[in-house]
C-alpha cells in the first residue's frame, strides 16, 4: 500500500481506535504533587500508592508522581489540588493551616507528646475531624504519613534554652503560627518555600531553620547550619491527599481501592521513615554536624502560652479538638 496521506490518516485512525478497545473506556492519567528527592520515604510511599491503584483498577487509574516540588512549591501545590489542577499529592499539615484552620490543631508546638500518640490520634478521633474540615475545603485524606519531630539548626550555637533564639533569623514554613512560634521566644520569624531555605542559610539571608533529620539531611541543611539541637517542638502528621475534584469522579469501588491503597502505602511510609529517620541522623554526624539534645524541654513549651492563647481566642470553636489531643495519654 503506498503511503498516500489517507492511508496514513486512516492507519492513525485504525491505532487510535485499537488503542481505545485495548484500554479501559473510562481511564484516568493522574498527576501527584511531592516535595521531596525520589529516594525519600514519602516518595517511594506514594510510588506504591499510584501502583496498588493501577493495579487494583487493572489500569483504569493510572498517575505520575513529580517529586523535587517541580509541580510548585508547597502553599501553591495545595491550592492547585484544592481545585482540582493537581489530583493528589503528600502535604505537610504545617501550611495547609492558613486555608484550613483544623489542621492548625497539629501545628501547635508541643501539642503531641510523642510519635506513638500522634499516630494513634491521628488514626482515631483527631484525625477523623482534621479530615473532615480537610475535605470540607477539596482535600481528601487516605493516609496520614510520619514526618518524626521538627528541631532547630543554625550556623550560629547550639539552641539549649528558648533565650537562644533570642535575636535569630530563622525560615518557618508559611504560616502565621509558625511565626508567632519564633517570635515567642524572641527571635525573627521568615516565612520562606522549602527549596529557598539551602541558598538563604548559605548567603546567611536567615541564620537557621527547623525540621526533621530526614529533611535536614536530603536538602544539604547541614552543610551550611552546623549545629542540630534536638527540640522536637513541633510533631507535624503529613496527609497523603486526593482532589475532591478527581475524588467524585470515581466509582464507589474506586474510592475503596484508593483508600486501601492509601492506608497501605501509609504503613510502608512510617516504616521506611523510622529507618531514614536513623540513617539521616547517622549521616549528618558523620558530615560534621554537632548535635545536641536538650535537656530541660520546660522552658521552650512554657514559652508558647501565647502561642495557644491567640490561637484559641482566634479559633474558640477548636478548643475542644486541641483539649482533646492535649489531654490524651
Ligand atoms: C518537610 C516536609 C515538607 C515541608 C518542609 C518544609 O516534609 O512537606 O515542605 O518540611 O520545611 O519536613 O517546608
Amino acid at each position: 500500500m503506498p503511503v498516500t496521506l489517507s492511508n496514513f490518516c486512516k492507519a492513525l485512525v485504525v491505532t487510535a481506535s485499537l488503542g481505545m478497545t485495548a484500554a479501559p473506556a473510562l481511564a484516568t492519567e493522574w498527576r501527584g504533587w511531592n516535595i521531596h528527592v525520589d529516594d525519600y520515604p514519602v516518595s517511594i510511599a506514594m510510588e506504591s500508592f499510584m501502583k496498588e491503584i493501577a493495579e487494583k483498577t487493572n489500569g483504569e487509574i493510572t498517575g505520575k508522581v513529580y517529586h523535587n516540588g517541580v509541580l510548585g512549591d508547597q502553599p501553591d501545590a495545595i491550592e492547585q489540588t484544592r481545585l482540582g489542577a493537581i489530583d493528589f499529592g503528600e502535604f505537610s499539615l504545617g501550611p495547609m493551616g492558613q486555608t484550613i484552620p483544623e489542621t492548625n490543631v497539629v501545628s501547635l508546638p508541643f501539642i503531641f507528646k510523642s510519635i506513638p500518640q500522634m499516630y494513634k490520634l491521628m488514626d482515631g478521633e483527631a484525625g477523623e475531624a482534621i479530615g473532615k474540615g480537610m475535605e470540607a475545603k477539596g482535600l481528601v485524606p487516605v493516609g496520614w504519613y510520619d514526618a518524626g519531630a521538627r528541631s532547630f539548626y543554625n550556623s550560629i550555637k547550639p539552641i539549649n534554652t528558648p533565650e537562644d533564639v533570642q535575636g535569630m533569623k530563622v525560615r518557618v514554613m508559611n504560616n502565621d503560627l509558625f511565626v508567632g512560634m519564633i517570635e515567642s521566644m524572641g527571635g525573627n520569624a521568615t516565612p520562606m518555600a522549602f527549596a529557598e531555605v539551602f541558598q538563604s542559610l548559605k548567603t546567611n539571608v536567615v541564620d537557621g531553620a527547623e525540621n526533621n533529620p530526614p529533611s535536614y539531611e536530603s536538602t544539604n541543611h547541614y552543610e551550611v547550619a552546623k549545629y542540630y539541637s534536638l527540640t522536637e517542638h513541633l510533631i507535624i502528621p503529613e496527609c497523603l491527599c486526593v482532589s475532591k475534584a478527581a475524588w467524585d469522579k470515581l466509582t464507589p469501588e474506586q474510592q475503596t481501592i484508593v483508600k486501601e491503597a492509601g492506608r497501605t502505602s501509609a504503613d510502608l511510609q512510617r516504616k521506611l521513615w523510622a529507618e531514614r529517620e536513623k540513617a539521616s541522623m547517622e549521616k549528618v554526624v558523620a558530615g560534621g554536624v554537632e548535635v545536641n539534645k536538650v535537656a530541660d524541654k520546660a522552658p521552650f513549651q512554657d514559652a508558647m502560652a501565647p502561642v495557644y492563647e491567640q490561637f484559641l481566642a482566634a479559633n474558640p470553636g477548636l478548643t475542644d479538638l486541641v483539649n482533646l489531643i492535649r489531654n490524651a495519654d
